[in-house]
């Protein structure tokens, strides 16, 4: 007999083109097995890393699609939120968490909204107290050291140690989520991913080869992989290990592409690669 199948819901915008949020999350967790069911919080043209994109916000939709869920007894093994098109769908979010979460459901949060030291253009500067918010309701979080300064007001700071990037993971502890999985992580001449547990309070560092590049949709990647793999059953520590080796597969294979899209990775050719890895 098979297993039954996991279910994920994913809450973040659709950029139509630009490979990032549902456009990454969807097949990535369709090809770790695990059936990804979606809210688009907002539609537009492109991601906002090009210009002049169009914006149409899903804000009235969350909730009757929760209620709607709610009403079918829909289950879903985890939450898993991306990028929120303002403050207004942040409060909608919780909401619907509250509403559908059973007790060992698993909250994730990527609270994609900035980086290299800055905001994303369609935030203004209050964004991040209403995602902390969020973060603090989460089991796991995975920002990117940008984002780790905004949420705990810590002046960011381009080049840093291990001890500044405890420092702003404990904080963000501190504040309620009860895993910080910091994504990006650079410090020492090393590259990678630092885990802190709250509950046991120790750390697991994943340590990957710095490939000289910068794409973006990264971060959508490896929260997508992370978060397939760990409701597929993996260890945090392997879906850690093998979503850092997938992003950084994803990064090498558009390095060495000529002509490859300024806008995003090409993760599609490294879905073989992932799925040699999880049969291992
Ligand atoms: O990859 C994060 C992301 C998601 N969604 C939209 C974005 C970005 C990053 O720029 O603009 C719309």
């Amino acid at each position: 007999m098979e297993i039954t199948m996991k279910r994920i819901v994913t809450i973040q915008d659709i950029s139509c083109v630009g490979k990032c949020s549902l456009t990454v999350a969807l097949p990535i967790i369709s090809a770790v097995g695990v059936e990804a069911a979606i809210i688009p919080t907002a539609v537009l043209s492109t991601h906002t890393m090009f210009k002049n994109f169009t914006c149409k916000d899903l804000d009235d939709q969350i909730l009757p699609i929760a209620k709607h869920w709610k009403s079918e007894n829909i289950k879903f093994d985890a939450f898993y939120t991306g990028y929120l098109a303002s403050s207004g769908q942040i409060d909608k979010v919780i909401s619907l968490i509250n509403s559908l979460k059973r007790e060992n459901d698993l909250v994730i949060i990527d609270p994609a909204m900035a980086d290299n030291g800055k905001m994303y253009p369609a935030f203004d500067e209050s964004f991040p107290r209403d995602m902390a918010r969020l973060c603090a309701e989460a089991d796991i979080i995975l920002p990117n050291i940008t984002e780790a300064c905004y949420l705990t007001n810590t002046p960011f700071k381009s080049e840093y140690n291990e001890a500044f990037a405890k420092e702003v993971m404990e904080k963000l502890a501190a504040q309620g989520a009860k895993k910080v999985i910091l994504t990006g992580a650079e410090f020492d001449g090393k590259y990678g991913v630092m885990f802190f547990d709250s509950e046991t309070q120790k750390y697991y560092n994943y340590y990957t080869d710095k490939i000289d590049a910068i794409f973006h949709g990264t971060g959508d990647i490896f929260s997508s992989a992370f978060t397939g793999l760990i409701v597929s059953g993996k260890t945090i520590e392997e879906s850690i290990a093998i979503a850092a080796d997938f992003t950084a597969e994803c990064i090498r294979i558009t390095k060495n592409t000529e002509n490859a899209n300024w806008y995003g990775v090409d993760f599609e050719k490294a879905i073989p690669y992932l799925i040699d890895r999880i049969r291992k």
